[in-house]
């Protein structure tokens, strides 16, 4: 019964009322936690700003008063642009709390994705320089992963919705023990035939999720996959026997949170109360073109806890790695919702002339620059180089993550003893993901309905749109449908993980 409202409610089948181990009805603003920062209207901030005079690098008292009242005012400055609120905490070192393990770690993912990109003479250092202390916390402690068997059905996922900043990935599965990413790998970030192309690729890169680049669209992603994990569980588990336990993290941008896809997608995430969902935004404060404030200053956190979403906050996303262990924690700990955590960071952090400008965002820092980010981050270490120190570390929760798998093996002995029949099917449709007959005869208890009247059909393995008008047409041409099409991507990795 579960698993059938659960697939049904995902796949729009209209039964949106009947409970589902999965569902939690949310009634927007209510539970606001008391973690929740909301982010300030910064109309007023924008009046003032408009008052300065640009040519005028000294502020009004005024204006100073915004700045340190709403925290997200740019202030001009003689060096350059510089936030107030975000830059001050900018010392010298990476990490103003944290060890110097979590230093080291941090910043071996910062230099690595400076001097790849550096190497290649093109990419976006600035996102994986700000995410590193998110995507150290992940990898190194959080997720459960098996380097030496990235296709493990019960590892937590992870997606770069970002995708940009796919250095950040390649970093991590590189300290982890992938074989897929090498340091040669790495040295050859964005060359022509490399399993380290400029946005991330699932079918290059064994560790990679989900192909990312189009923002928005991983977020998306993620939120089918979570869903997949809800239902997979809701279907499979049994007491005793947890076949399908895991979570799926997710790095978005600003520019994500801009695009209309991810508006949509997590509505649904909401309404579908996936409380295995945990996404982080970058809240940077800068994109391609500038300052956000030029072009998106909606309340964001306002606007997922009207989705159904919890809101955390992280102050200061660049050193205090702390707050982010214990944002997760929070996260882990609302099951009936999925958890947006807002980590406030700086673009290109530690850079002393590129922080925090949209300089860092989409080309290389420069020899030079690399350099007086060394000098600024303290890290003495040369090119592509990784202390043994750093690889332990990470090279540990990769072990662990084995151990983790073996266990689940022994479940997964037990189960096929104890429920033969199960069994058969979770091995078959969820991990050789083959074709499923019920689902092509439209028969499947998850999956009601016929071709052309409201489910998802395969031809070739593909699935498709699963609406009247587009019954016939590959999920790829659903942009121009003129119905309602707005979970595609959320469809796609659900019935991926389903079939
Ligand atoms: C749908 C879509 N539109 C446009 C782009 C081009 N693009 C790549 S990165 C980017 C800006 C992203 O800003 P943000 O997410 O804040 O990343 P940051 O600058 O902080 O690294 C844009 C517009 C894209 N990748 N996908
Ligand atoms: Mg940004």
């Amino acid at each position: 019964m579960t698993s059938k409202v659960t697939a049904a409610a995902i796949l729009g089948a209209g039964a949106y009322s009947a409970s589902s181990a999965i569902h939690a009805f949310v009634i927007p603003g209510q539970a606001a936690s008391q973690q929740t920062q909301v982010q300030q209207q910064p109309q007023k901030v924008r009046r003032l700003r408009a008052q300065e005079n640009p040519a005028d690098e000294s502020h009004s008292a005024s204006a100073a008063l915004a700045a340190g009242a709403f925290g997200v005012v740019a202030v001009s400055a003689a060096a350059g642009r510089k936030r107030g609120q975000r830059v001050s905490n900018m010392a010298s070192s990476a990490t103003a709390v944290a060890t110097n393990v979590d230093t080291d770690c941090v910043n071996a993912i910062r230099f690595l994705a400076v001097d790849a990109i550096n190497k290649s003479k093109s990419g976006h250092p600035g996102a994986p320089m700000g995410q590193a202390p998110i995507g150290y916390v992940l990898f190194a402690e959080e997720m459960n992963f098996n380097p030496a068997d990235p296709a493990w059905i019960n590892r937590d996922r992870f997606v770069l919705s970002s995708g940009h900043g796919c250095m950040l990935q390649y970093a991590l599965l590189h300290l982890t023990g992938y074989s897929s990413v090498s340091m040669d790998d790495i040295k050859q970030f964005r060359q022509w035939g490399s399993k380290t192309p400029g946005h991330p690729e699932n079918f290059e890169t064994a560790g990679i999720e989900v192909t990312t680049g189009p923002l928005g669209m991983g977020i998306s992603n993620a939120v089918g996959l979570a869903a997949a994990e809800a239902h997979n569980a809701a279907v499979y588990n049994k007491p005793g026997l947890p076949l399908i336990d895991h979570y799926t993290y997710c790095i978005m941008g600003d520019g994500c949170m801009q695009e209309g896809i991810s508006h949509e997608s997590c509505a649904y995430a909401g309404h579908l109360g996936l409380g295995k969902l945990i996404a982080f935004w970058d809240d940077n404060g800068i994109t391609i073109d500038g300052h956000t404030e030029l072009s998106f200053t909606e309340n964001v956190a306002m606007r997922f806890e009207a989705y159904g979403w919890q809101v955390l906050t992280v102050e200061d996303g660049n050193t205090d790695v702390n707050a982010i262990r214990k944002a997760i924690a929070d996260a882990k700990a609302c099951t009936d919702k999925p958890t947006l955590i807002r980590v406030k960071t700086i673009i290109g952090y530690g850079s002393p002339n590129k922080a925090d400008s949209h300089d860092a965002h989409g080309a290389p820092l420069g020899a030079d620059e690399a350099k007086a980010t060394r000098d600024q981050l303290g890290w003495k270490y040369g090119e592509f180089e990784v202390p043994n120190s750093v690889y332990d570390v990470f090279k540990a929760r990769g072990t662990a993550g084995a151990k983790t798998q073996e266990t689940w093996n022994k479940v997964w002995t037990d189960y096929q003893q104890k429920e033969p029949a199960l069994a058969k099917q979770f091995q078959r449709i969820v991990v050789d993901k083959k074709t499923s007959r019920r689902v092509r005869s439209g028969s499947a208890e998850s999956n009601p309905g016929r071709p052309g009247q409201g489910n998802p059909t395969l031809v070739s393995g593909l699935p498709q749109c699963y609406c009247k008008h587009h019954a016939r047409i590959g999920w790829w041409l659903c942009g121009s449908c003129p119905v309602q099409h707005d979970t595609h991507e959320v469809q796609w990795r659900f019935l991926e993980g389903l079939l």
